[in-house]
């Protein structure tokens, strides 16, 4: 039975769930799910190790972050596995991209804050300099899909500006976190700097209406944002929020079609296509779209399945498969569930899909899915193809594909996204801004950025009397 972690101890309270297993449907776990009392009592622990932790100067909080660091390297094996369990995603998978991203979250964030310059100017006659305050007591509310490398990339820089935390991964995936409390254990961070609290949607909801909480950041679905945001306003507290996406990838004639192919695979079809980033519309250029399409949906039909999160959301996912066949859509491949013939029938897979002919207009073009679908339309004109791609009410990513350097610059710059990769995808760099417009979300993280998120600014000005001449 997982625990809350609070204070420093395991706290008991809430009424039992079970965490289970994608690939098969099992059970794996039981976890809490946060009642008013356990919130109450994280959010307070948190704010009792507020001074604390804002008072030590921030090469030390960045020491702190390494040692978090470190403390999950120790624990690699034991993170991999607990990824793999709570996601159903390939060991392969955690191994080389969740838990090592993790690592770098630290580290990264651990170098930036201690490197980081305050600002100073001078007038004249005067000079005004910029402190920074952390907010206070941070609300950490952590999605299933990247669970360890999503709750790492808010944590190190939410701790890194001094901050505190709550933490509330999804009640789908606790495992890792539950993980992490014990890491912080390990490195003796001071209690109640990290609190983990379990739950679902009504857990959160009392996390973030909490009137001791002085920031949310959220990476999840666009409706859980529109409340947070709702909930927070009152009070007016900052929120970063990193939502839904309908993500675009334009594929021009120009390109190297291989590595396009190769790309947008990766780009459709990762972790089950459950990341924001993932594409799910898809415009190629007239002269290479029938031959693009064959191979896509050649290489779909090869792609190992991922499953989906949990029950209900395989429900959602085939419910889109047949919306695509009641709106007139042409299945390329896909559009069912698989069979194993072993204890993989009893999780929560789909088949990697691939469709065609349906409108711009269509629910199915102007929904986020989040499963390992898209649709492929073709198109004749640049212009045409930016209006297409920005035809969303969503802004997060997009792709590009061409080997024309200046198309790529033209197009890049013109679609309506915080993300643009050009012939690649999911490429990252932490100190570059991270984030969406539109029903995508507010704010941007990476890098500084985060940590102005995670802070405020006092700007000091002082008058400095000049000698008389
Ligand atoms: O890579 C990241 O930093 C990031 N925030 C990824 C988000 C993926 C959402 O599903």
């Amino acid at each position: 039975m997982l625990t809350h972690f609070i204070g420093g101890t395991r706290v008991a309270g809430g009424s039992a769930f079970p965490v289970r297993d994608p690939v098969t449907g099992a059970e794996i776990d039981q976890v809490y799910d946060a009642d008013p009392e356990v919130v109450d009592r994280a959010v307070r622990a948190a704010r009792e190790a507020a001074p604390g932790w804002a008072a030590l100067p921030v090469g030390e909080r960045a020491g702190w972050l390494r040692r978090l660091a470190d403390g999950i390297e120790a624990r690699f094996d034991d993170l991999v596995a607990a990824e793999a369990a709570d996601t159903g995603k390939p060991l392969e998978a955690a191994r080389t991209l969740d838990i090592p991203r993790s690592v770098l979250n630290f580290r990264t964030f651990a170098e930036i804050a201690a490197q980081r310059p305050d600002e100073a100017f001078h007038l004249p006659g005067a000079l005004s300099y910029t402190v920074r305050r952390p907010l206070g007591v941070v609300a950490v509310i952590v999605p299933w899909n990247l669970p360890f490398l999503l709750m790492t990339w808010k944590l190190a820089p939410a701790l890194a500006a001094g901050n505190t935390v709550v933490v509330k991964p999804s009640e789908y995936t606790p495992c890792s976190a539950a993980l992490f409390a014990e890491i912080c254990e390990e490195v003796e961070l001071p209690p109640g700097v990290v609190n983990v609290i379990f739950g679902s949607g009504p857990a959160g909801q009392l996390l973030v209406e909490h009137p001791s909480v002085d920031g949310v950041t959220f990476t999840g679905s666009t409706r859980t944002g529109q409340t947070i945001m709702r909930t927070v306003a009152d009070r007016v507290r900052p929120v970063s929020f990193e939502l839904g996406g309908k993500n675009a990838g334009v594929v021009f004639a120009d390109c190297d079609l291989g590595r396009a192919i190769d790309g947008t695979v990766r780009s459709v079809f990762t972790n089950g296509g459950q990341v924001c980033l993932c594409t799910e519309r898809l415009y190629v250029e007239q002269p290479i779209f029938e031959e693009f399409c064959a191979v896509l949906a050649g290489r779909a039909q090869i792609v190992e399945p991922q499953p989906m999160i949990s029950a209900e959301h395989r429900e959602r996912v085939l419910s889109y498969y047949a919306l695509a066949r009641s709106e007139g859509a042409k299945v390329l491949t896909g559009g069912g569930v698989p069979s194993f013939g072993d204890a993989r029938d009893g999780g929560y897979f789909v088949e990697p899909t691939v469709v065609s002919g349906l409108s711009e207009w269509s629910r199915f073009n102007r929904e986020e899915i989040f499963g390992p679908v898209c649709h492929v339309a073709p198109f004749t004109t640049e212009s045409q193809a930016v209006d297409l791609a920005n035809s969303t009410e969503y802004g997060l990513a997009a792709t590009v594909w061409t080997s024309d350097l200046d198309r790529a610059h033209r197009v890049a710059q013109r679609l309506e996204a915080g993300l643009v990769w050009v012939n690649t995808w999911y490429l990252r760099d932490l100190r570059t801004p991270f984030g969406g417009g539109k029903l995508s979300g507010t704010g941007r993280e990476g890098g500084t950025r985060s940590l102005d998120f995670y802070s405020q600014p006092t700007t000091i000005t002082i008058k400095l009397e000049q000698p008389d001449a």
